[in-house]
């Protein structure tokens, strides 16, 4: 069962460059705040987490950022 607590909270995976803080900056201005309506969660492009099967099934091309929106189209996840 979803946890009410984090049922809306929209999941970033990223890793500190221009191209993933750039949704970070997207997201704090758009008014969500970390750790409330949005979590971190790392991609260490360098050490090659980005082909984890996990994350190619969020990101099929391999790339961060990616985003996971707990409320898409019919209520359904979307990324
Ligand atoms: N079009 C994408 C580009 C994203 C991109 O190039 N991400 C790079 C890091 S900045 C990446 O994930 N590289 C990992 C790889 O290609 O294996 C965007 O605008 O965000």
């Amino acid at each position: 069962m979803a946890n009410p607590k984090t049922k809306n909270v929209i999941d970033v995976y990223s890793w500190p460059t221009p191209n993933g803080h750039k949704i970070h900056i997207m997201l704090e201005e758009c008014g969500y705040r970390l750790n409330r309506d949005w979590i971190a969660h790392p991609i260490d492009i360098g050490a090659g987490d980005q082909f984890a099967p996990a994350f190619l099934k969020i990101s099929p091309n391999n790339k961060i950022p990616a985003i996971v929106d707990p409320n898409g189209q019919d209520g359904k996840p979307i990324s």
